[in-house]
């Protein structure tokens, strides 16, 4: 008889260990399931700015459109704020992407230095390829409404798009492309 309770005691024992053994089990699979939902949410909310941001990747550059418009020296100090800088444009394929926006925005050159002498915003000096849309830059022409005219304009209003730059009113409201080199 008192084998047989110890028997029974020993299996009991078994018994516990065993679902101690689950329950151990089980708690460390929730933890398990909670980090990688906590992981998940994470790189959901990282994809969800980036989508917000509008960053688009093209060639060896990431670029950034603006929603709303700024006068050129406030969109470049957004673009400054974002880890880039307003975009330079150095190919006809990277002037084509820009112009497949078809939003008229400021891009990173200006003669507000020296009038007619055109600089991006690393300090190099406008070479070729340039793509000035016909008659352009002219400053403003002869109109004194029009004020000087020393930032750059993407002018998605014309037909080609290698010929979409037009100097304007660096004070005029416009969106903005950033450039962010990889
Ligand atoms: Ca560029
Ligand atoms: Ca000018
Ligand atoms: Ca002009």
């Amino acid at each position: 008889m008192a084998d047989y309770v110890n028997k029974q005691m020993i299996e009991l024992k078994e018994v516990n260990q065993e679902n101690q053994n689950r329950a151990t089990r089980s708690v460390k699979t929730k933890t398990h399931l909670s980090g990688t939902k906590n992981y998940l949410s994470l790189s959901h909310t990282h994809t969800h700015t980036h989508t917000q941001r509008c960053w688009q990747k093209f060639e060896s550059s990431w670029y950034f459109l603006s929603t709303v418009k700024k006068p050129w020296r406030e969109s470049r100090q957004d673009c400054l704020k974002r880890g880039a800088d307003m975009v330079i444009i150095n190919s006809d394929k990277e002037q084509e992407f820009l112009f497949s926006f078809i939003k008229r925005a400021w891009i990173g050159l200006t003669d507000s230095v020296t009038e007619g002498t055109w600089k991006w915003v690393d300090g190099t000096q406008l070479t070729t390829p340039s793509y000035w849309q016909s008659q352009q830059p002219d400053n403003g022409g002869d109109n004194p409404a029009n004020g000087e005219e020393d930032c750059v304009e993407l002018n998605t209003e014309t037909w080609l798009p290698v010929k979409a730059w037009n100097d304007q009113s660096c004070f005029n409201n416009r969106y903005w492309i950033c450039e962010k080199v990889v």
